[in-house]
C-alpha cells in the first residue's frame, strides 16, 4: 500500500482548524491536526503546497523514515510551522497504522501504564469571587486538579480570564475575531504590569488554599511575563500554597532564566508550549530546570518526535503536562491521550473542552469521567472529521492579543 492522496481542510466552527487528511490506495484513511492558532494558513500551504506531493506513492507504514525525510529533507529545521506540519503528517501516519492493526492507537505504544489521564481544568474569574465559583464548578464536573487565572487590580482584560463573568466555564479564547464576529483585521491589546500581578495573585493562592483545602491541584500559568528575578520572587511567595506547577514564568526561549528560579524556590516549574523541538529542552532538560513539559503533540513534530522527548525527560525524572487548549483540535488531543496512556512518565493532561459545534466536526471517542480522560478503544487515534459537517463554518482570521506595559512599550503576553 502506498499514499494515494493528501489534502488540507480548513474549518472555523466558533475557531479555526487546520486538519490533514491522508487516504492509501487500500482507502484507509488518516487524520492529523496542523492548527497553529493565529497563524493557520501559512501550515496549511506548507503542507499544500510543499509537502503533499511529495508524500504521494510513499510506503504509509515508514514513519519515522518520513519524519526524517520531512524533517532533514527540508534543510530548514523547527519553527512552529515546519514542526506543525510534520506533525500533522506524522499523527495521520500513526492514526492509519493503528487503524489497520485494529487497535487503539496506545496498544502501538507499549499499551497503557495507567487506567485514566488526570486532567486539569482552566477555573477564572475577574475577581476572586467569580473565581471561587469556577474552581467549585469544575470541582464539581469531578476535576481534582485546576489551573487559576484571575484579573489584577488595575489591569482591564488579561491572559487567560474569561470576560463573560462569573459562573463562565469553558469560554476562554484568545484568539479573537473582530468584535462583531466578523475577521479580525489586527491583534487586540491588552495592558499589563507586573508590580500589580506580583502583589495581587500570593493572596488569591492563600484564600483558594483557605476555601478548598490541600488535596485539589492548583495550577498556574504566568504566561512568559516576569523577569528571571521577578520569577524567582514569585515562585518563592507562593510555595507555602504548594502549587503543582507554575507555567511559563519568564519567556520560553531563555532557557538559562530557569536557573535563578531554581536556586531561590521549590516551585514546580512546566514550561514548553511554544517549543517545537527537544533542543528546546536540552539545557532545560540535562540541567533539572523544569518538572513538566509542556508541548503539544501537534507542535512538536507529532507522536514520534514526543515519545522521543518524553523518553529523554523521564531519564531526568521530569513528567509531561501535555498542551491541551482548545487551539489544539479534537484529532491533536487524541493524539496525546494515546501517549498519556502509554508513557511512564505522565504527570497531568490540560483540558479545556471543545465547544459543541466543534464536537459536530470532528467525532471523538475519548472520554471524560471524575477528573480523568481516555482516549477509548476505537481503532487509531480515535476520531474523525466529518467534512461535510466542516464544510459549513469557513476559515475566520482571529488573532491573538498584543501585550503592553502600562507606558505602551510591548510586553511578553
Ligand atoms: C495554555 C496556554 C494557552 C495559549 C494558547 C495560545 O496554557 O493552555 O497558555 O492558553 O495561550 O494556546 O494559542
Ligand atoms: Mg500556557
Amino acid at each position: 500500500m502506498t499514499i494515494k492522496t493528501v489534502s488540507v481542510n480548513i474549518t472555523s466552527p466558533g475557531r479555526n482548524f487546520v486538519t490533514l487528511k491522508i487516504v492509501t490506495s487500500d482507502g484507509l484513511v488518516g487524520w492529523g491536526d496542523a492548527t497553529l492558532n493565529g497563524r493557520e494558513l501559512s501550515v496549511a500551504s506548507y503542507l499544500r503546497d510543499h509537502l503533499a506531493s511529495t508524500l504521494v506513492g510513499r510506503d504509509e507504514d515508514r514513519i519515522e523514515d518520513t519524519w526524517q525525510y520531512l524533517y532533514r529533507g527540508a534543510y530548514w529545521r523547527r519553527g512552529p510551522v515546519t514542526m506543525a506540519a510534520i506533525a500533522a503528517v506524522d499523527m495521520a501516519l500513526w492514526d492509519i497504522k493503528a487503524k489497520k492493526a485494529g487497535v487503539p492507537l496506545y496498544q502501538l505504544l507499549g499499551g497503557a501504564s495507567r487506567d485514566g489521564i488526570r486532567a486539569y481544568a482552566h477555573a477564572s474569574g475577574t475577581d476572586y469571587a467569580a473565581l471561587k465559583d469556577a474552581i467549585a464548578g469544575y470541582q464539581e464536573a469531578g476535576f481534582t486538579a485546576v489551573r487559576v487565572q484571575t484579573g489584577v487590580p488595575g489591569l482591564g482584560q488579561i491572559y487567560g480570564v474569561s470576560s463573560s463573568g462569573p459562573g463562565a466555564r469553558y469560554d476562554y479564547e484568545p484568539a479573537k475575531r473582530a468584535a462583531d464576529g466578523s475577521a479580525a483585521t489586527a491583534p487586540s491589546s491588552e495592558t499589563w504590569d507586573t508590580n500589580a500581578y506580583l502583589s495581587h495573585m500570593p493572596g488569591i493562592f492563600s484564600r483558594i488554599r483557605e476555601d478548598f483545602g490541600t488535596d485539589l491541584r492548583i495550577l498556574h500559568d504566568g504566561h512568559h511575563r516576569m523577569t528571571p528575578a521577578e520569577a524567582a520572587r514569585f515562585a518563592k511567595d507562593i510555595e507555602p500554597y504548594g502549587l503543582f506547577w507554575l507555567e511559563d514564568c519568564t519567556p520560553g526561549e531563555d532557557q538559562t532564566a530557569l536557573r535563578l528560579v531554581r536556586q531561590h524556590s521549590t516551585t514546580p516549574l512546566a514550561i514548553g508550549e511554544v517549543f517545537n523541538s527537544v533542543y528546546d529542552y536540552q539545557t532545560l532538560i540535562t540541567e533539572r530546570l523544569i518538572d513538566y513539559v509542556r508541548s503539544a503533540v501537534t507542535h512538536t513534530g507529532g507522536i514520534t518526535a514526543m515519545k522521543k522527548l518524553l523518553d529523554f525527560a523521564a531519564i531526568y525524572g521530569i513528567k509531561s503536562g501535555i498542551h491541551g487548549p482548545t487551539d489544539i483540535s479534537p484529532i491533536g488531543m487524541a493524539a496525546a491521550l494515546h501517549l498519556d496512556l502509554a508513557i511512564h512518565n505522565f504527570g497531568i493532561q490540560e483540558y479545556m473542552p471543545h465547544n459543541k459545534q466543534t464536537l459536530e466536526v470532528f467525532r471523538t471517542s475519548f472520554t471524560f469521567d471524575k477528573g480523568f480522560l481516555h482516549p477509548g478503544e476505537t481503532p487509531g487515534l480515535g476520531v474523525e472529521l466529518d467534512e461535510e459537517a466542516a464544510g459549513a463554518f469557513d476559515y475566520m482570521t482571529a488573532y491573538l492579543p498584543v501585550n503592553r506595559l502600562t507606558d505602551g512599550t510591548v510586553h511578553d503576553w
